[in-house]
């Protein structure tokens, strides 16, 4: 599925715009295994025609024929179906997605701003036994953990108002990604049977991202996670649910709390940039291997001329990293490590990625 790499939803209010990012990086991680939609019978007398698009109602009548024979506990179905509403505004949102153009450096500062800074900082302090025992367990150094909280949902304060039902009702039935949007329908039907959350309080973005941590439901049946020990993954209100489910998604993703995430550098004059990751959007797969053609050692990008941005030598450190040049040649250029790749598989965008480790170094700046 493609993510559009120029970031979108510039302008657009923030638990938007933090639920548009994380539905982008999931489809990349979510396999679709659902059938295609059978709620469209065809009339066997006109062939050559288009089939007419069923209404809403039909539509969601037949989602609950097939919850009914998934075997679905009755009463929640009721609950659910009962009050299933179309939502217009979720197509509109999902259709318009604008391209804005923007760099590094005009982005950087909306999503990373002081106050998120400071805030960061603030809830940093104010967790930090907390967010040590989680980091410790999981494997995934605190500052990270906030980053993502700040970013996705401005740290609890904006986790979208709509009812996660109904909004991938919508989006189902819109049609452009049926199969995916059904298939988290049915998810979220999952997370209801296990008692995480009651039905009334399943909210978030209109593209289906839930929580503090705006996880699609695909992403919470692979991570959320009980931090508190209450038998719940509460991503809503629980914050020791939401930071073991962010560092429990990142430690699926192999990071490695032994390095960071990477680091702005600064290139020779005459630098050959085909070293650099090649651009355009990919599938996860091609990525990586675009991802492998740049790694080199630390020595190698150290003897090839590239610095750290006050001009010293690079860390004598024996480890790989690629080069990122997410505005191309003429923009900002940065070396990834290895967790790096870790966040990409959150949200494929080089502008997101580069958010979360600048917010993640701030939060621990003198
Ligand atoms: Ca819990």
């Amino acid at each position: 599925m493609k993510l559009k790499l120029a970031l979108k939803h510039i302008g657009l209010p923030v638990l938007i715009a933090s639920g548009l990012l994380t539905a982008g990086g999931s489809f990349a991680a979510t396999s679709q295994t659902t059938n295609q939609s059978e709620t469209t019978s065809q009339p066997e007398t006109a062939a050559a025609e288009q089939p007419a698009k069923p209404s809403f109602e039909q539509y969601t009548a037949a989602l609950r024929q097939e919850a009914e024979q998934k075997g679905y506990d009755k009463a929640l179905l009721d609950d659910v179906f009962s009050s299933l509403t179309f939502h217009e505004r979720v197509v509109k949102a999902d259709q318009s997605q604008p391209e804005v153009v923007e760099t590094l450096s005009t982005y950087l500062p909306k999503r990373v701003s002081e106050i998120r800074i400071t805030m960061a900082r603030g809830f940093y302090q104010q967790y930090l036994p907390q967010l040590e025992k989680i980091g410790e367990k999981y494997g995934v150094q605190p500052r990270f953990i906030v980053a993502l909280w700040g970013l996705e949902s401005s740290f609890g304060r904006f986790m979208g108002t709509y009812s996660i039902p109904s909004a991938l009702a919508t989006l189902a039935y819109d049609g452009r990604r049926e199969t995916f949007f059904r298939q988290e329908f049915f998810n979220a039907l999952d997370i209801l049977a296990e008692g995480h959350i009651s039905f009334a309080d399943m909210k978030g973005s209109w593209a289906g991202a839930m929580g503090q941590s705006q996880f699609m439901p695909s992403s919470f049946l692979a991570y959320a996670q009980d931090g508190d020990g209450d038998g719940k993954k509460d991503i809503w209100t629980n914050q020791l649910d939401v930071f073991a489910s962010i560092a429990n998604y990142l430690k699926n993703q192999d990071w490695d709390n032994s390095i960071t995430w990477g680091r702005e550098v600064i290139l020779p004059e005459g630098f050959d940039t085909s070293l650099a990751i090649q651009r355009g959007s990919l599938a996860r797969s091609a990525w990586l291997g675009r991802w492998n053609d740049s790694a080199r050692s630390l020595a190698k990008w150290n003897e090839l001329g590239v610095r750290r941005l006050n001009g010293t030598a690079l860390p004598e450190r024996q480890m790989q990293a690629a080069l990122i040049l997410p505005d191309g040649d003429a923009g900002r250029a940065f070396l990834g490590y290895d967790n790096y790749k870790s966040l990409m598989h959150w949200n494929r965008s080089y502008y997101f990625v580069t958010s979360v480790g600048h917010l993640a170094d701030q939060i621990i700046a003198e």
